[in-house]
Protein backbone atom coordinates (compact mmCIF):
# COMPACT_ATOMS: atom_id res chain seq x y z
CA UNK A 1 0.00 0.00 0.00
CA UNK A 2 1.02 3.02 -0.63
CA UNK A 3 2.25 5.85 2.08
CA UNK A 4 0.39 8.57 -0.43
CA UNK A 5 -3.04 8.19 -2.15
CA UNK A 6 -3.35 9.72 -5.16
CA UNK A 7 -6.24 10.58 -7.45
CA UNK A 8 -7.55 12.94 -9.91
CA UNK A 9 -11.24 14.27 -10.17
CA UNK A 10 -12.76 16.58 -11.78
CA UNK A 11 -9.75 18.99 -11.91
CA UNK A 12 -9.09 18.35 -8.27
CA UNK A 13 -5.75 16.57 -7.05
CA UNK A 14 -6.61 14.51 -3.90
CA UNK A 15 -3.56 13.59 -1.67
CA UNK A 16 -4.43 11.45 0.88
CA UNK A 17 -1.43 11.11 3.62
CA UNK A 18 -1.58 7.50 4.09
CA UNK A 19 0.19 5.50 7.01
CA UNK A 20 -2.76 5.37 9.46
CA UNK A 21 -1.32 3.01 11.48
CA UNK A 22 1.88 5.89 12.06
CA UNK A 23 -1.10 8.45 11.91
CA UNK A 24 0.41 9.12 8.68
CA UNK A 25 3.63 10.18 9.69
CA UNK A 26 6.65 11.14 7.72
CA UNK A 27 9.59 8.65 6.79
CA UNK A 28 12.00 9.83 4.03
CA UNK A 29 10.43 7.60 1.26
CA UNK A 30 7.02 9.54 1.96
CA UNK A 31 8.13 12.98 1.78
CA UNK A 32 9.78 12.55 -1.45
CA UNK A 33 6.40 11.01 -2.74
CA UNK A 34 4.80 13.98 -1.50
CA UNK A 35 7.62 16.43 -3.48
CA UNK A 36 6.75 14.15 -6.68
CA UNK A 37 2.88 13.98 -6.49
CA UNK A 38 3.16 18.27 -5.71
CA UNK A 39 5.33 18.54 -8.98
CA UNK A 40 2.27 16.29 -11.05
CA UNK A 41 0.42 19.07 -9.87
CA UNK A 42 1.97 21.76 -10.92
CA UNK A 43 2.76 20.42 -14.17
CA UNK A 44 -0.62 19.43 -14.53
CA UNK A 45 -2.79 21.76 -16.68
CA UNK A 46 -5.59 19.95 -15.70
CA UNK A 47 -5.27 20.43 -12.23
CA UNK A 48 -7.13 23.42 -10.78
CA UNK A 49 -7.35 22.96 -7.36
CA UNK A 50 -5.63 20.51 -4.72
CA UNK A 51 -7.38 18.88 -2.00
CA UNK A 52 -4.32 17.00 0.99
CA UNK A 53 -5.80 15.56 3.82
CA UNK A 54 -4.96 11.98 5.36
CA UNK A 55 -6.12 8.85 6.28
CA UNK A 56 -7.80 7.30 10.05
CA UNK A 57 -7.83 9.01 13.10
CA UNK A 58 -4.71 11.94 12.08
CA UNK A 59 -4.02 14.28 9.42
CA UNK A 60 -0.11 13.52 10.15
CA UNK A 61 1.74 13.04 13.35
CA UNK A 62 4.89 15.02 11.80
CA UNK A 63 8.27 13.05 11.57
CA UNK A 64 8.37 8.95 11.88
CA UNK A 65 10.28 8.97 15.36
CA UNK A 66 10.96 5.58 14.57
CA UNK A 67 12.79 6.72 11.49
CA UNK A 68 15.16 8.19 13.85
CA UNK A 69 15.91 5.68 15.89
CA UNK A 70 16.45 2.44 12.67
CA UNK A 71 18.77 1.71 10.97
CA UNK A 72 20.17 4.05 9.14
CA UNK A 73 18.44 7.55 9.73
CA UNK A 74 18.05 10.26 7.80
CA UNK A 75 20.92 13.58 9.34
CA UNK A 76 18.70 16.49 10.77
CA UNK A 77 20.20 18.53 7.75
CA UNK A 78 18.73 15.91 5.11
CA UNK A 79 15.26 15.73 7.33
CA UNK A 80 14.83 19.96 6.78
CA UNK A 81 17.09 20.43 4.31
CA UNK A 82 15.42 17.28 1.65
CA UNK A 83 11.98 16.53 3.52
CA UNK A 84 10.38 19.37 4.93
CA UNK A 85 11.94 22.71 3.67
CA UNK A 86 10.97 21.26 -0.05
CA UNK A 87 7.36 20.44 0.74
CA UNK A 88 6.97 23.55 2.22
CA UNK A 89 8.40 25.68 -0.72
CA UNK A 90 6.37 23.58 -2.73
CA UNK A 91 3.18 23.94 -1.45
CA UNK A 92 3.25 28.04 -1.05
CA UNK A 93 4.83 28.28 -4.83
CA UNK A 94 2.41 25.96 -6.58
CA UNK A 95 0.07 28.29 -8.77
CA UNK A 96 -2.71 26.61 -7.43
CA UNK A 97 -5.06 26.74 -4.37
CA UNK A 98 -4.27 24.20 -2.03
CA UNK A 99 -7.08 22.96 0.47
CA UNK A 100 -5.62 21.36 3.48
CA UNK A 101 -8.44 18.97 5.05
CA UNK A 102 -6.92 18.14 8.36
CA UNK A 103 -9.59 15.10 9.66
CA UNK A 104 -7.24 14.06 12.80
CA UNK A 105 -4.69 15.48 15.04
CA UNK A 106 -2.10 17.36 13.04
CA UNK A 107 1.46 17.44 14.98
CA UNK A 108 5.05 18.72 14.38
CA UNK A 109 5.84 19.21 10.61
CA UNK A 110 2.28 17.65 10.07
CA UNK A 111 0.91 20.88 11.77
CA UNK A 112 3.05 23.62 10.06
CA UNK A 113 2.31 21.38 7.07
CA UNK A 114 -1.13 22.05 7.19
CA UNK A 115 -1.10 25.70 8.26
CA UNK A 116 0.92 26.71 4.94
CA UNK A 117 -1.52 25.48 2.55
CA UNK A 118 -3.65 28.24 1.69
CA UNK A 119 -7.55 27.16 2.99
CA UNK A 120 -7.16 25.31 5.90
CA UNK A 121 -10.15 23.63 7.59
CA UNK A 122 -10.32 20.70 10.02
CA UNK A 123 -12.84 18.15 11.20
CA UNK A 124 -14.30 19.14 14.78
CA UNK A 125 -12.55 16.44 16.86
CA UNK A 126 -9.11 17.28 14.47
CA UNK A 127 -6.19 19.30 17.00
CA UNK A 128 -3.42 21.21 16.35
CA UNK A 129 -0.13 20.00 18.26
CA UNK A 130 3.04 22.08 18.00
CA UNK A 131 4.57 19.22 19.83
CA UNK A 132 8.90 19.87 19.42
CA UNK A 133 9.60 20.86 22.30
CA UNK A 134 8.33 17.93 23.82
CA UNK A 135 10.89 15.96 22.18
CA UNK A 136 13.43 18.48 22.67
CA UNK A 137 13.58 20.21 19.05
CA UNK A 138 12.23 23.55 18.03
CA UNK A 139 9.20 24.01 15.67
CA UNK A 140 10.48 23.48 11.81
CA UNK A 141 8.66 23.18 8.28
CA UNK A 142 8.03 27.06 8.66
CA UNK A 143 6.17 27.00 11.43
CA UNK A 144 7.88 29.87 13.17
CA UNK A 145 7.19 31.91 9.87
CA UNK A 146 3.66 30.84 9.23
CA UNK A 147 2.13 30.55 13.51
CA UNK A 148 3.31 33.90 14.50
CA UNK A 149 1.84 35.64 10.79
CA UNK A 150 -1.84 33.38 11.52
CA UNK A 151 -2.11 34.01 15.11
CA UNK A 152 -0.04 36.63 16.79
CA UNK A 153 3.29 36.34 18.22
CA UNK A 154 2.30 35.81 21.83
CA UNK A 155 -0.17 32.49 21.10
CA UNK A 156 2.73 31.53 18.48
CA UNK A 157 5.47 31.57 21.53
CA UNK A 158 3.34 29.98 23.90
CA UNK A 159 1.77 27.56 21.36
CA UNK A 160 5.30 26.32 20.63
CA UNK A 161 6.72 26.41 24.22
CA UNK A 162 3.97 24.46 25.41
CA UNK A 163 3.62 22.25 23.11
CA UNK A 164 -0.56 22.31 24.25
CA UNK A 165 -2.29 20.25 22.00
CA UNK A 166 -5.07 23.09 20.96
CA UNK A 167 -8.43 21.84 19.43
CA UNK A 168 -10.22 22.50 16.05
CA UNK A 169 -12.48 25.21 17.14
CA UNK A 170 -9.58 27.00 19.45
CA UNK A 171 -7.78 27.00 16.24
CA UNK A 172 -10.59 28.43 14.29
CA UNK A 173 -11.07 31.25 17.25
CA UNK A 174 -7.71 32.07 16.85
CA UNK A 175 -7.78 32.84 13.24
CA UNK A 176 -5.03 29.84 13.07
CA UNK A 177 -7.88 27.92 10.55
CA UNK A 178 -10.37 28.95 7.97
CA UNK A 179 -13.42 26.85 9.46
CA UNK A 180 -14.99 23.36 11.45
CA UNK A 181 -16.79 20.71 9.59
CA UNK A 182 -18.89 18.54 11.97
CA UNK A 183 -16.79 15.11 11.77
CA UNK A 184 -20.04 13.61 10.00
CA UNK A 185 -19.91 15.87 7.04
CA UNK A 186 -16.51 16.73 6.84
CA UNK A 187 -14.79 14.99 4.05
CA UNK A 188 -18.29 16.20 1.58
CA UNK A 189 -17.56 19.79 3.33
CA UNK A 190 -14.28 20.10 2.70
CA UNK A 191 -14.03 18.81 -0.58
CA UNK A 192 -16.88 21.48 -1.61
CA UNK A 193 -13.98 24.07 -1.15
CA UNK A 194 -11.95 22.49 -3.53
CA UNK A 195 -15.05 21.80 -5.91
CA UNK A 196 -15.96 25.50 -5.72
CA UNK A 197 -12.04 26.44 -6.31
CA UNK A 198 -11.85 24.13 -9.52
CA UNK A 199 -14.56 25.75 -11.33
CA UNK A 200 -12.87 29.39 -10.88
CA UNK A 201 -10.45 31.51 -12.37
CA UNK A 202 -7.34 29.77 -11.75
CA UNK A 203 -4.69 32.34 -12.76
CA UNK A 204 -6.37 35.09 -10.54
CA UNK A 205 -6.12 32.55 -7.76
CA UNK A 206 -2.67 31.70 -8.71
CA UNK A 207 -1.98 35.50 -8.90
CA UNK A 208 -3.91 36.50 -5.04
CA UNK A 209 -1.09 34.02 -4.09
CA UNK A 210 1.35 34.89 -5.40
CA UNK A 211 0.49 38.59 -3.89
CA UNK A 212 0.00 37.50 -0.32
CA UNK A 213 3.07 35.46 -0.49
CA UNK A 214 4.82 38.63 -1.55
CA UNK A 215 2.52 40.69 1.35
CA UNK A 216 4.28 38.49 4.06
CA UNK A 217 7.85 40.77 3.73
CA UNK A 218 6.68 43.90 1.70
CA UNK A 219 6.17 47.31 2.52
CA UNK A 220 2.98 49.07 1.16
CA UNK A 221 4.84 50.89 -1.64
CA UNK A 222 6.28 47.37 -2.52
CA UNK A 223 2.94 45.66 -2.46
CA UNK A 224 0.93 48.44 -4.64
CA UNK A 225 3.47 48.18 -6.99
CA UNK A 226 3.29 43.74 -6.77
CA UNK A 227 -0.51 44.20 -6.99
CA UNK A 228 0.03 46.52 -10.34
CA UNK A 229 2.04 43.43 -11.88
CA UNK A 230 -0.47 40.71 -11.10
CA UNK A 231 -3.60 42.91 -11.50
CA UNK A 232 -2.17 43.50 -15.25
CA UNK A 233 -1.63 39.85 -15.56
CA UNK A 234 -4.89 39.26 -14.31
CA UNK A 235 -6.39 41.46 -17.11
CA UNK A 236 -5.18 39.41 -19.62
CA UNK A 237 -6.48 36.09 -18.97
CA UNK A 238 -9.21 34.81 -20.84
CA UNK A 239 -11.05 34.09 -17.57
CA UNK A 240 -11.33 37.83 -16.78
CA UNK A 241 -13.06 38.26 -20.09
CA UNK A 242 -15.22 35.26 -19.45
CA UNK A 243 -15.78 37.36 -16.15
CA UNK A 244 -16.77 40.56 -17.33
CA UNK A 245 -19.29 38.71 -20.39
CA UNK A 246 -21.51 36.50 -18.46
CA UNK A 247 -22.24 39.20 -16.37
CA UNK A 248 -22.43 42.04 -18.58
CA UNK A 249 -25.05 38.53 -20.28
CA UNK A 250 -26.51 37.81 -16.59
CA UNK A 251 -25.46 34.05 -17.35
CA UNK A 252 -22.76 32.01 -15.04
CA UNK A 253 -19.61 32.42 -15.99
CA UNK A 254 -17.37 29.30 -17.43
CA UNK A 255 -14.51 29.91 -16.09
CA UNK A 256 -11.24 27.66 -18.15
CA UNK A 257 -8.36 28.45 -15.99
CA UNK A 258 -6.31 29.95 -19.18
C1 LIG B 1 3.81 7.71 15.59
C2 LIG B 1 4.03 9.10 15.58
C3 LIG B 1 5.25 9.59 15.05
C4 LIG B 1 5.85 7.38 14.62
C5 LIG B 1 2.11 8.75 16.45
N1 LIG B 1 6.12 8.69 14.59
N2 LIG B 1 4.72 6.86 15.13
C6 LIG B 1 12.26 17.70 12.13
C7 LIG B 1 13.68 17.68 12.38
C8 LIG B 1 14.33 16.43 12.51
C9 LIG B 1 13.88 15.35 13.10
C10 LIG B 1 12.61 15.23 13.71
O1 LIG B 1 11.48 15.71 13.07
C11 LIG B 1 11.27 16.89 12.54
C12 LIG B 1 9.91 17.27 12.31
C13 LIG B 1 8.90 16.83 13.32
O2 LIG B 1 7.79 16.60 12.94
S1 LIG B 1 9.33 16.70 14.96
C14 LIG B 1 7.81 16.21 15.74
C15 LIG B 1 7.52 14.75 15.54
N3 LIG B 1 6.21 14.39 15.98
C16 LIG B 1 5.91 14.24 17.27
O3 LIG B 1 6.71 14.43 18.16
C17 LIG B 1 4.50 13.76 17.57
C18 LIG B 1 4.55 12.40 18.23
N4 LIG B 1 3.20 11.90 18.44
C19 LIG B 1 2.42 12.33 19.44
O4 LIG B 1 2.75 13.21 20.20
C20 LIG B 1 1.10 11.65 19.58
O5 LIG B 1 1.13 10.40 18.96
C21 LIG B 1 -0.08 12.47 18.96
C22 LIG B 1 -0.30 13.75 19.80
C23 LIG B 1 0.19 12.84 17.51
C24 LIG B 1 -1.36 11.61 19.01
O6 LIG B 1 -1.55 11.15 20.34
P1 LIG B 1 -2.60 9.96 20.61
O7 LIG B 1 -3.91 10.31 19.99
O8 LIG B 1 -2.56 9.69 22.07
O9 LIG B 1 -2.06 8.70 19.76
P2 LIG B 1 -0.81 7.76 20.11
O10 LIG B 1 0.28 8.52 20.72
O11 LIG B 1 -1.31 6.55 20.84
O12 LIG B 1 -0.34 7.32 18.62
C25 LIG B 1 -1.09 6.39 17.86
C26 LIG B 1 -0.12 5.54 17.08
O13 LIG B 1 0.58 6.35 16.15
C27 LIG B 1 0.94 4.93 18.00
O14 LIG B 1 1.27 3.66 17.46
P3 LIG B 1 0.93 2.31 18.31
O15 LIG B 1 1.50 1.24 17.43
O16 LIG B 1 1.58 2.44 19.62
O17 LIG B 1 -0.55 2.29 18.38
C28 LIG B 1 2.10 5.86 17.85
O18 LIG B 1 3.33 5.27 18.11
C29 LIG B 1 1.99 6.25 16.36
N5 LIG B 1 2.59 7.56 16.15
N6 LIG B 1 2.96 9.71 16.14
N7 LIG B 1 5.51 10.89 14.96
Amino acid sequence: MSSILFEKKESIALITLNRPEKFNAFDRAMALLLQSILDDCASDKNIRAIYLTGTGKAFCAGQDLGELVGENPPGFDVILSEHYNPIITRIRNIQKPVVCAVNGVAAGAGANIALCCDIVVAATSASFIQAFSKIGLIPDSGGTFTLPRLVGFQKASALMMLGDKISATEAERMGMIFKVFTDENFTEDSFKIAQTLAQMPTKSLAYTKLALNASLNNSLEAQLKKEDELQFLAAHTKDFNEGVQSFIEKRPPLFTGE
